[in-house]
């Protein structure tokens, strides 16, 4: 399977929402990566459910790819109208009761998928393999885009890659965090599989959305 790409909304013009994710959509890009943050289990603020919910409306065939970077995520999922064409992260330091919220995820008939900060060992992945779609390994510490890669994350990213070989090569690895043009291809021959792309590459100034998308492609075929 080629490389799929997720770019990161957060780091888009926010003032013209609507016609970029038409483009991306056209474009045939996979995944929208949404960074929801309640300002507790991360110092910081993006959309709010309402927002979450909207950007379905312009959504033809890419997908939403939800991070909740949230404690207790579940109370949020009605608002945010979760459901069969998501996939859906939350974070295993900020869930009292991870099995009940990963059900929850797949009851709507979304994919969940589970994310660990950068402090948190692959390891702790382990009992949910076979409730999960992906793991979301962060990169950078949640919060904030635009921060330079997490010291031990290509490391950390060839571990999770054989844990998953070992364990349930069925699950995807998604990396989260300065993808960028100088560590996608790398992260790519580690392993990983969904890409979120944001102010380190497509959403840089270097190339117009357009050429951006094609190039990150080329580098994570
Ligand atoms: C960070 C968030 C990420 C960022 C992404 C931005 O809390 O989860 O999804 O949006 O890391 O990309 P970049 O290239 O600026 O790191
Ligand atoms: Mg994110």
């Amino acid at each position: 399977m080629a490389g799929l790409l997720s770019p990161s909304v957060m780091c888009a013009d926010l003032l013209h929402l609507n016609d970029e994710i038409e483009k991306l959509d056209a474009l045939g890009v996979e995944f929208l990566h949404i960074d929801f943050m309640d300002n507790k289990f991360v110092p910081n603020i993006t959309f709010d459910t309402n927002m979450v919910r909207s950007f379905k409306k312009p959504m033809k065939n890419i997908r939403r790819d939800i991070h909740i970077m949230a404690f207790e995520p579940q109370q949020f999922f009605d608002a945010m109208e979760i459901g069969e064409r998501d996939i859906v992260s939350v974070h295993y330091e900020a869930c009292e009761d991870v099995h009940a919220v990963l059900a929850d995820i797949r009851k709507r008939g979304a994919e969940p998928c589970l994310a660990i900060s950068p402090d948190t060992p692959v390891d702790a992945v382990r009992d949910y393999l076979d409730e999960i779609y992906a793991v979301l390994l962060m990169t950078v510490y949640p919060g904030f885009a635009g921060q330079p890669m997490a010291k031990g994350s290509m490391e950390k990213l060839s571990a999770l890659k054989k844990l998953l070989s070992e364990e349930n090569p069925h699950v995807l690895i998604e990396v989260d965090g300065h993808v960028s043009w100088e560590h996608c291809g790398e992260m790519r021959s580690r392993g990983a599989d969904i890409f979120v792309a944001g102010s380190s590459s497509v959403y840089g100034k270097d190339y117009p959305l357009d050429e951006a998308v094609k190039k990150f492609y080329s580098l994570v075929d």
